[in-house]
């Protein structure tokens, strides 16, 4: 069973199958698809476009995350996203939103996103989990050490899995101690944020012991930079518009593992991906 976060609109609660985020970057630098909408009428088409090849829900995103980035001002993020959240809510594509930013997040639920993901786990702003208290939509908790211009340096762990593991629990209970409902609260291992590519790969290994967290999971694996190392040959790391297959086999994999959403760029192949998982283990029920 695939165990789904509560406050999910009524489309999204009845998925038996894992669910699939595609990210929609309005930024003018994220690592894979930075640059590519600069306006709002053409990130309006690319998420009803993401939405069309299968994603069921759009994530949308205004501050590149990738390493090395720095931060953008609170009022271009806000510029940035919310026109494309509430154009998009308004074409009833299903829409979350991806920032670090309180104020953000609640105008974004305002504006009609069904879902807040806050890649730094309400470590990034101080009055995160209180404004998470106050909405009735599902939150996304990723494991995180710090800001991308730093992040390469936190990458030390004694046991990775298990420090993951200590470090998201401590999370979870400073969301319950700020008031929100633990049912709403989705944990995600934050892959390639202050992680090394044998810190993700143990990560993938033993995604039963984020499980076991007892909350839905959500996984972005998608392009990052241990899939170019994993490909690499004598030119170097595998280009990141070559790394869908790999991507592809990580989100089959995940689901197979009753993961309850991967976040990805090309998602029809996950979707394909997914529902063959689905179709699998329906025979096994
Ligand atoms: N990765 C990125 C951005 N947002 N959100 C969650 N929950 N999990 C992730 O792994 C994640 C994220 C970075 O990738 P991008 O630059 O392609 O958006």
């Amino acid at each position: 069973m695939i165990h789904a976060p509560e406050g999910l609109p009524p489309s999204l609660a009845g998925l038996e199958r894992t669910c699939v985020f595609g990210v929609l970057n309005v930024t003018p630098d994220s690592f894979s698809d930075g640059g590519r909408h600069d306006d709002v009428e053409s990130a309006v088409a690319a998420g009803i476009a993401l939405r069309a090849a299968g994603a069921d829900l759009v994530d949308v995103g205004g501050e590149s995350t990738r390493p090395g980035a720095a931060r953008v001002e609170e009022d271009v993020e806000r510029q940035r996203v919310l026109p494309v959240v509430e154009a998009l809510a308004a074409a009833d594509v299903p829409v979350s939103i991806d920032t670090m930013r309180a104020g953000v997040a609640a105008d974004a639920v305002a504006a009609g996103a069904c879902l807040v993901n806050d890649v730094s786990g309400g470590l990034a702003d101080p009055q995160m989990l209180a404004a998470m208290a106050e909405v009735d939509v599902p939150y996304v908790v990723m494991h995180w050490r710090g800001h991308g211009w730093y992040m390469d340096t936190k990458a030390v762990y004694r046991d990775v899995v298990a420090d993951v593991v200590a470090e998201l629990r401590d999370r979870l209970a400073a969301c319950e101690a700020a008031g929100i409902d633990p049912r709403r609260v989705v944990v995600d291992p934050g892959l390639g944020f202050a992680k090394r590519p044998e810190h993700n790969w143990a990560l993938l290994a033993h995604v039963d012991q984020l499980s076991a967290l007892g909350h839905p999971l959500l996984v972005g694996a998608s392009r990052k930079r241990f899939l170019g190392a994993l490909l690499a040959d004598e030119s170097g790391p595998r280009a990141i518009p070559e790394r869908e297959a790999a991507t592809t086999a990580v989100t089959a994999l995940l689901a197979a593992r009753q993961v309850w959403a991967v976040r990805v760029h090309n998602v029809r192949d996950s979707a394909d991906a997914v529902r063959v998982a689905a179709a699998w283990q329906e025979v096994d029920a």
